[in-house]
């Protein structure tokens, strides 16, 4: 680590410039504190930044997946497709960083490793890999739910002499395939929409699925502008609804089971012709009732075989390990009349595992028990959408300190512990956004966002106004939360699935169902209720907690 610079202080250090981290800058001016936002990449976007591969898009409709927070905004700026591609959403991020010139409160290209809390001065102080150091009263994580991706541990993967590329950190400049044979190992969301561009670029293009997924067709196409409008002219009314709903889908009152097949079927084929997440709110027990839920996923298993001409290809790319929607559900542009094309093949890893990869290609098992040789397949470049340490990783990333030198590390070693997914207990002053316990990834992102920080800066603004040093989650109110998380989640059918939801995707990490599954209007009238309680179940100190006080208080 280069060698530390005296730190400098503010009010309040953000962790990431992405959604989360801008908003949380924007909000702490307006609050009239000092603000300094830590970012490791080279601009803001977060994701959008980082995520450049083609095909990556947005599934939420874009005139939803925006800010709210200024009405001059969302009426100045004009989107062109249905859902945008990363390339506008990325300037949207960049026109509102320059819009509300915040980019002098960002500190590009640092990321922080440490931030420890110091008893003699209540102060945070925050340790980066360039030597930059800052203190601050208040510490907020805006360092992402994905935002640290996983590249697959594949005995050999050092010795290939290819290009190997990770979905989540893509080169600025672009990736040429052209005459190349390349392979991409993953099918969750970012592999089904990498997977449609590089087929129709690369001379051969291998897919390597592990686990085949469900996924629904986007029918994305320009934005009209008349629709625009109409939408915009309502934007408030949309917005208050998405505060309560999350995204705004044709939610239905009807159980699937009440209903007949015929019915079932009428509406899952008129919502496929739709397309999109709302294909999923068919119903309203699917992602509670097995038998409910089996007829939605038989219906999208039809659609895959009625699609994918090769009776065998079609087959492995049925899902049938999980309930639908219990793993993020996909949207798509063309994935299953991918496998129709001549330069594309499948490998389906449960039958031909990968067993080694070598300096020209990938090596897998034979199909057939008896055969004594493997099989090469040659490749050029490795594209792994092989997904991230979700919703704790960014954090866990960091090595962060609390009350008595307390590492989260440590304190996290059998699963994230919050209160309101929003502080965890003998961190004073850390907040965190879109964390584990929150309805998080569950939900239109921006808009949990948005009332992640909207809810912290009430929260300082209190503290500031009652003259109080700190606020901190007591161990009862946290353990009755984390309780009531998993309660919620025990309920649905999401544990099911083997799921980055619950962490299973990454060897040795705890099974916990991280995010919270209700309804975001549930979540914020709950956060409400503790704020208007007097912040209930928190401990709001004039003086700096110390580790004594942590002992008498646990
Ligand atoms: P991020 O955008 O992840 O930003 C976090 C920032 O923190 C990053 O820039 C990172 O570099 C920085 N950072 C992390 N750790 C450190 C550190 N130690 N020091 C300094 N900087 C650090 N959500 C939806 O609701 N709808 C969608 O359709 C959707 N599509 C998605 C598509 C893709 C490809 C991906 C990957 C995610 C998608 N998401 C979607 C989820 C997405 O994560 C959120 O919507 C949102 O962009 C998150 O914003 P954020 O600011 O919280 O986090
Ligand atoms: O990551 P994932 P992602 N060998 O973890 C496979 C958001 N997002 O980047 O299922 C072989 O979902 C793994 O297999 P398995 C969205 O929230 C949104 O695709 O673990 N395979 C899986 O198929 C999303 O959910 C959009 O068996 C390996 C894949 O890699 C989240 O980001 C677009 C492997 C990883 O899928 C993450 O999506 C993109 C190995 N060793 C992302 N390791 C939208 O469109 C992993 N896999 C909104």
């Amino acid at each position: 680590m280069p060698d530390m610079q005296m730190p400098e202080h503010f009010d309040v250090v953000i962790v990431g410039a992405g959604f989360a981290g801008l908003h949380m800058l924007h909000q702490a001016r307006g609050l009239g504190l000092s603000a300094r936002v830590l970012e490791a990449a080279a601009d803001v976007g977060g994701v959008w930044n980082w995520n450049r591969y083609p095909g990556a898009r947005c599934d939420v409709e874009s005139l939803q997946y925006s800010y709210s927070f200024s009405s001059e905004l969302e009426q100045e700026w004009m989107w062109t497709e249905k859902y945008a591609a990363q390339p506008e959403i990325l300037r949207y991020i960049q026109h509102v960083a320059d819009r509300f010139d915040l980019r002098r409160d960002i500190t590009f290209n640092t990321r922080v490793q440490a931030a420890m809390f110091d008893e003699r001065t209540g102060l945070w102080d925050l340790r980066t890999d360039t030597g930059l150091a800052a203190s601050a009263q208040y510490c907020v994580m805006a360092s992402g739910a994905l935002s640290i991706a996983r590249l697959p541990d594949l005995p050999g993967i050092e010795a290939f002499t290819g290009k190997i590329y990770h979905t989540g950190a893509w080169p600025h400049e672009g990736v040429d395939f052209t005459g190349k044979r390349v392979g991409v190992i993953g099918t969750g969301s970012s592999g089904i929409q990498v997977i449609p561009a590089i087929a129709k670029q690369a001379r051969e293009l291998v897919v390597f699925q592990r686990s085949a997924n469900f996924s629904i067709p986007a029918w994305n196409g320009p934005l009209a502008p008349d629709v625009q409008q109409d939408w915009k002219a309502e934007y408030r009314k949309h917005r208050a609804r998405a505060r309560e709903l999350g995204t705004l889908y044709e939610f239905s009152d009807k159980s699937a089971a009440q209903v007949s097949a015929q019915v079932q079927a009428n509406e899952y084929e008129s919502r496929w012709r739709k397309g999109g997440v709302n294909f999923v709110h068919a119903f309203n027990d699917l992602m509670v009732n097995q038998a409910s839920n089996d007829t939605i996923a038989d219906f999208v298993r039809g659609k895959i075989r009625a699609i994918v001409k090769n009776p065998e290809t079609a087959q492995a790319l049925c899902p049938t390990d999980h309930p639908l929607g219990t793993k993020r559900i996909c949207v798509d542009t063309g994935y299953f009349e991918t496998y129709n094309r001549p330069n594309v093949t499948l490998v389906d890893l449960k039958r031909t595992p990968i067993s080694l990869v070598t300096s020209n290609g990938v090596r897998i098992a034979n199909a057939n028990a008896n055969a004594d040789t493997d099989t090469d397949i040659e490749l050029d470049a490795l594209v792994c959408a092989t997904g991230y340490d979700a919703l704790t990783g960014a954090v866990l990333n960091i090595d962060i300190k609390g009350i008595g030198g307390q590492s989260l590390k440590q304190k996290w070693a059998d699963g994230p512990r919050t209160y309101l997914g929003l502080m965890t207990s003998g961190f004073p002053n850390l907040f965190i956004i879109t964390g584990a316990g929150s309805p998080s990834v569950l939900v239109n992102m921006v808009v949990g966002i948005e009332h992640h920080v909207e809810w912290i800066c009430n929260c300082i603004s209190y503290l500031r106004q009652q003259g109080l040093a700190t606020i901190d989650a007591t161990k009862p109110a946290e353990d009755r939360w984390v309780e009531h998380v998993n309660q919620a989640a025990s309920k649905t059918l999401f544990p099911k699935a083997n799921s980055w939801f619950l962490g299973a995707n990454i060897p040795g990490k705890p099974r916990v169902f991280m995010p919270y599954v209700a309804k975001i209007g549930v979540y914020r009238q709950e956060c409400q209720q503790v704020a208007d309680r007097g912040y209930e179940g928190f401990m709001l100190e004039r003086g700096i907690p110390t580790s004594q006080r942590l002992k008498e208080t646990s």
